[in-house]
């Protein structure tokens, strides 16, 4: 066929092709959440409701896109990571990136009754940027990886004392502020021992560590009712079949137990 004199722009488009032999990281952020989460009522610091409508729009993002092996959230926040063997879009940057962040809004929004009940999404249409980052190595993976959840640990222990402070303390937002300013961790753990009760270790691992998805292999056993040829009679037989699901978990990746006991989740160092 002919081609118009229109074709040329399509030399426009750039290369975005991802780097092979890399883990592709899209990672995506509630735009201006801490809007979002004051009008729709968020409980502070962790909303249960908030955090499990992330992840049932995550568990969405794997189960409809391919070859995602690991994902991380906490906050409003999620992290997806692609094998590095991946060659699902050709490795095209903007498409992985684009496909991801509407699925999961679209998600988030597809399922937000199932969570948040009474509590309407009326205000306005949440939104969330995604960006890519290609990471080389295992290590290089591990170490990103552990950096969200790091920083998920130092938020929430900054968040909980900040508003048990305000909430139970009786301190203005300001005041909190100002008397969390420049304490350690153990300072912190002490304040929220010596003044609410409260032993930050017995705190839920939910929000001390975020939320894991990988993919899981389970034996389903189902009882099959089979017509014998050339007899009335039915047999009983039973059938197992392996299938892939998501599992959830709130564990430690920082350390190497949950790779250990993981170990297909990452690809041997090229
Ligand atoms: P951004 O990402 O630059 O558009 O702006 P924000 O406001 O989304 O900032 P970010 O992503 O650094 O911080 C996340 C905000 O989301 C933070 O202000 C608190 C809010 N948020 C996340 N999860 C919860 C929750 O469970 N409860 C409440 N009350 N707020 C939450
Ligand atoms: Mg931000
Ligand atoms: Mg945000
Ligand atoms: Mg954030
Ligand atoms: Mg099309």
């Amino acid at each position: 066929m002919a081609k118009s004199k229109f074709e040329y722009v399509r030399n426009f488009e750039t290369d975005d092709t991802c780097l092979r032999n890399c883990y592709i990281v899209v990672r995506l952020d509630g735009r201006n959440f801490h809007r979002f989460a004051e009008q729709h009522n968020f409980v502070k610091p962790n909303d249960d409701r908030a955090l499990g409508l992330m992840t049932r729009s995550a568990r969405s993002v794997m189960e409809e896109l391919e070859d995602i092996v690991i994902a991380y959230g906490q906050s409003d926040e999620y992290s997806f990571v692609f094998k590095r063997s991946s060659n699902w879009f050709k490795r095209r940057a903007s498409k992985l990136m684009t496909h991801v962040a509407s699925q999961f809004s679209s998600a988030y929004v597809f399922y937000w009754k199932d969570y948040f009940g009474e509590e309407q999404l009326l205000l306005y249409p949440p939104g969330f940027d995604g960006r890519v980052v290609l990471y080389p190595s295992n290590r290089n993976l591990r170490d990103y990886l552990s950096w969200r959840q790091a920083d998920c640990h130092i938020n929430n222990l900054y968040n909980t004392v900040f508003w048990n402070l305000v909430q139970k303390g009786g301190l203005t937002t300001s005041e909190a502020e100002e008397k969390l300013k420049g304490t350690l961790a153990a300072d912190k753990n002490e304040i929220l021992f010596s003044e609410f009760n409260i032993n930050y270790n017995n705190e839920p691992l939910i929000y001390k560590k975020g939320t894991v998805l990988i993919w899981d292999k389970v034996n389903e056993t189902t009882t099959k009712h089979v017509k014998l040829p050339n007899e009335d009679s039915e047999k009983e037989v039973t059938v197992t079949r392996t299938r892939n699901i998501i599992t959830a978990h709130h564990c430690d990746f920082i350390g190497d137990e949950f790779w250990e006991e993981h170990p297909n989740i990452l690809e041997d160092d090229c």
